[in-house]
């Protein structure tokens, strides 16, 4: 599982005892290791990080937490594929690479019905705010607005059957998948913002329109998350739409 990490120090710890809390009760016999990306926090969000992984590891024999670490900040995309490349590398083809989250707006539980849609035999399964079932406690009118225009955007501009949230970093994958694409696209990572979820569903479709995505109502608990949001929604929005225009036009070697 990969976690990117930015001036988390209020949220790491909540969210690693979550972790092995609730993975070891749901999922008992799973080995599951967590690579948490630390992209040069300015606060003591490894401090924490590694405090916490040695208590959980002391007393969870399965629970085992890797932590990488960027000397300086460079940004979500980065650390995302500094995660992705260092769980391909560990991760068996029958393993399944998650994604989530280090604000606690993500909740540990629905790891076990992201992992059983791959079991289901899907390739990709996304946890989505536009699935019926699907619950947002605590984020503003306004967030939730802008969110939900990108995903009708997208669907519209951008489509990929089964898929209606194209940014929510709660993921699941196959592992086979994932490598195969990560092995054959060079620039598989190329964005350096928050588009780079949107960018990483494009990529593995244009690769392979066989692939199986589906999507899990989520429940986003984001007052459960401490401190205030990285995403800056002028950039993001910009990011976005010049991310479209390119696929659009066929650019892709990016
Ligand atoms: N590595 C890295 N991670 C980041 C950076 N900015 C944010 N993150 C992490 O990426 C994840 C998503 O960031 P959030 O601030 O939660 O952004 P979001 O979920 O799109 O937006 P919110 O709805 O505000 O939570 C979190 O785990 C952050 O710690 C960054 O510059 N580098
Ligand atoms: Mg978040």
């Amino acid at each position: 599982m990969v976690v990117p990490a930015y001036n988390e120090e209020a949220n790491v710890g909540r969210l690693l005892e979550d972790l092995a809390d609730g993975l070891g009760q749901l999922m008992p016999n799973s080995r599951v290791t967590i690579a948490l990306v630390d992209d040069g926090s300015a606060d003591s969000t490894f401090e924490v990080a590694e405090q916490t992984r040695l208590r959980l590891e002391a007393n969870q024999p399965l629970f085992r937490c890797v932590l990488l670490r960027h000397e300086k900040n460079r940004g979500l995309a980065e650390a995302i594929k500094t995660g992705l490349l260092y769980a391909c590398d560990i991760a068996d083809d029958r393993d399944i690479i998650t994604t989530m989250d280090c604000d606690n707006s993500h909740t540990p539980g629905l790891l076990v019905h992201l992992t059983r849609k791959i079991f289901e035999g899907y390739d990709v399964a996304v946890a989505s705010r536009y699935r019926n079932g699907s619950r947002i406690i605590g984020l503003t009118l306004f967030r939730q607005l802008l969110s939900w225009g990108a995903s009708i955007l997208l669907r519209s501009l951008m489509p990929i059957p089964g898929i209606r949230d194209y940014t929510c970093g709660f993921r699941a994958y196959r592992a086979s998948c994932l490598k195969r694409v990560v092995r054959e696209n060079p620039t598989f990572v190329s964005e350096s913002g928050f588009s780079v979820m949107l960018d990483i569903l494009l990529k593995m479709y244009r690769h392979d329109p066989h692939l199986a995505f589906v999507e899990i109502p989520i429940l986003l608990r984001y007052d459960w998350k401490k401190g205030a949001s990285k995403l800056r929604v002028g950039p993001t929005i910009r990011q976005t739409l010049r991310l479209v225009a390119r696929r659009r036009l066929g650019q892709w070697d990016d």
